[in-house]
């Protein structure tokens, strides 16, 4: 029965003919402090172990933002309102996804927006076959470039954007995003966005340090990467995880630090490290509601509600584009 499917399932793929993985590593490896962009962590081997990542006890942030959704989803969904367009930045698949859907009242479709097109069509799919009638519209293409929404008969779009993901970008290219997100959904349109908070510090460099070594491998897994597709040389036994909470800029920074001085090829190129060099691999931004509210200001949204766990670990925040 494959024929619901293809009437619901329309996609548009923005995905960019060139692959720019060496040309970004050659790039970020020349530098003095050398970098690889944390988007080349989501190869599949990546994208499993962050699976097993949100499922550790020390991540405290998905299970957080999963509770905050179930208690609070009758009044998200107000906040959204009916017939709504709803636009998701990511993975479609997750179960947050599933919450807002079993609850929006009768949306006018579904536009999940993902740069692996194998998995925006497989979530795609596995959507329509649930939501038997839902429009769902995938545009395969990175959410951070600017794109149209498809035309929803004058649906008011909500954008959402869940998991703090908004906290691996800089804050400048954050504002940047928000601001591009603003003239996408138009004046009125909203975005519901999950922000995780500043708080203890033991409790946030546990979430990236756990005792398993999952974000260990997690990290190291760019490098394996760089070695199956790039020709790299890398010894992964050379290389340790290294995450930190920087204070001064409120983040998590994650850094693989070389063990001994050893040089690195990748194709055609040679990097020296010497020994205690890092390459950063990751940022993480922890805000304060005062620091999230000013950021999105700057990009023209308003924070219209915040709602948060207990303990104040993490907020999933309802914003209005002016
Ligand atoms: C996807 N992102 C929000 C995660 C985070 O917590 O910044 C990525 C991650 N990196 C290490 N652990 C999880």
């Amino acid at each position: 029965m494959n024929t619901p499917l293809i009437e619901t399932i329309a996609l548009t793929d923005l995905h960019p003919a060139t692959d720019t993985f060496l040309v970004d590593v050659h790039e970020g490896l020349g530098q003095a402090q050398k970098a690889i962009p944390a988007k080349y962590f989501y190869d599949a081997r990546g994208s499993y172990l962050f699976d097993q990542i949100t499922k550790l006890e020390e991540y405290y942030p998905t299970r957080t933002e999963m509770g905050i959704m179930k208690a609070h989803i009758d009044a998200m969904i107000e906040r959204m309102g009916p017939q709504c367009l709803l636009v998701e930045y990511g993975s479609g698949s997750s179960l947050k996804t599933r919450i807002l859907l079993d609850h929006l009242q009768q949306p006018a479709g579904y536009v999940p927006i993902d740069i692996s097109k194998e998995h925006l069509l497989r979530s795609a799919e596995a959507l329509a076959l649930a939501y038997p009638g839902l429009p769902i519209r995938p545009i395969c293409a990175d959410y951070t470039t600017a794109f149209q929404l498809p035309d929803a008969n004058g649906a008011r779009p909500v954008v959402y954007f869940p998991g703090s993901t908004i906290g691996n970008f800089e804050p400048e290219e954050a504002r940047a995003f928000l601001q591009r997100i603003v003239q996408i959904v138009g004046a009125g349109g909203g975005m519901l966005i999950g922000v995780d908070l500043r708080k203890e510090v033991p409790i946030i460099e546990a979430a990236y340090n756990d005792a398993q070594g999952v974000t260990a491998a997690f990290n190291k897994n760019v490098l394996a990467r760089i070695n199956s597709e790039l020709g790299g040389t890398f010894d992964l036994n050379c290389f340790r995880h290294h995450a930190f909470f920087n204070a001064t800029h409120s983040r998590i920074e994650m850094h693989l630090e070389s063990l001994g001085d050893q040089c690195v090829r990748v194709a055609d190129r040679y990097f020296p490290f010497r020994y205690g060099e890092t390459i950063l691999t990751e940022y993480s931004y922890k805000y304060t509601l005062e620091a999230f509210a000013s950021l999105v200001a700057s990009a023209g949204f308003e924070v219209e509600k915040v709602w948060m766990d207990e303990d104040h670990l993490f907020s999933v925040q309802y914003l209005v584009a002016r």
